[in-house]
């Protein structure tokens, strides 16, 4: 179940699942400063990963919100895991809460370009505990995603793994109205 879009060359695909489980080169951990093993995502990912990333994470030297920091994989099937680090949506005003939103995904592009990495999965960034309202950050991440496909024409494949039915249905009508003075 899901929905695939081709901008610039490149595959976007919308869909439900668990990332941890995507066939891809990198997935992304909506991660802390810290990059401790949290909850959520980050705490799905470790779990799958296994200890090597915790210790790796710990030697990073944590990351600011809104920036993205890359490791190894360790027993997921991807090769790479980029963390990034989203806003707490209480704790910014909303203006500047959306860019650091957007900057997570775009700087996570970015590592991804640096890295030679082609296909990359996304989980909802800031969603869950982070708190940042579901209809507002998929206009945004999606936004941020399209216009850096328009530019750069790679990564070959962009894959958003939505977590239930209802996000997934959120993410493919927020990607139809983009661009309709409703993005
Ligand atoms: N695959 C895909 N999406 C998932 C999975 C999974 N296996 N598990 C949960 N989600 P959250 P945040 C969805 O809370 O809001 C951590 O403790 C989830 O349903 O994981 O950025 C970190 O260490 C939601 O839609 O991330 C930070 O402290 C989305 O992933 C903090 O939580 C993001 O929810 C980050 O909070």
């Amino acid at each position: 179940m899901g929905n695939t879009y081709v901008i610039n060359g490149c595959e976007l695909i919308l869909k439900k699942g668990d990332i941890t489980q995507e066939p891809v080169a990198a997935i992304v951990n909506a991660a802390n400063p810290a990059l401790s093993h949290g909850g959520g995502v980050c705490g799905a990912i470790h779990r799958a990963a296994g200890p090597g990333l915790a210790d790796e994470c710990s030697r990073l030297g944590g990351c600011e919100t809104g920036m993205a920091k890359v490791s190894g994989g360790y027993h997921l099937p991807s090769i790479y895991v980029i963390h990034t680090v989203g806003p707490v949506y209480h704790a910014h005003q909303p203006e500047e809460a959306a860019q650091l939103l957007s900057s997570c995904y775009r700087e996570s592009l970015n590592l991804a370009l640096l890295n030679g990495i082609e296909t990359i999965a996304f989980p909802s960034i800031s969603t869950g505990i982070y708190g940042y309202p579901v209809r507002e950050a998929a206009k945004i991440a999606l936004a941020t995603i399209v216009n850096f496909l328009k530019i750069h024409g790679k990564p070959a494949k962009v894959v958003m793994v939505l977590f239930s039915d209802s996000d997934l249905k959120t993410y493919s009508s927020a990607y139809l109205s983009l661009g309709k003075g409703d993005a």
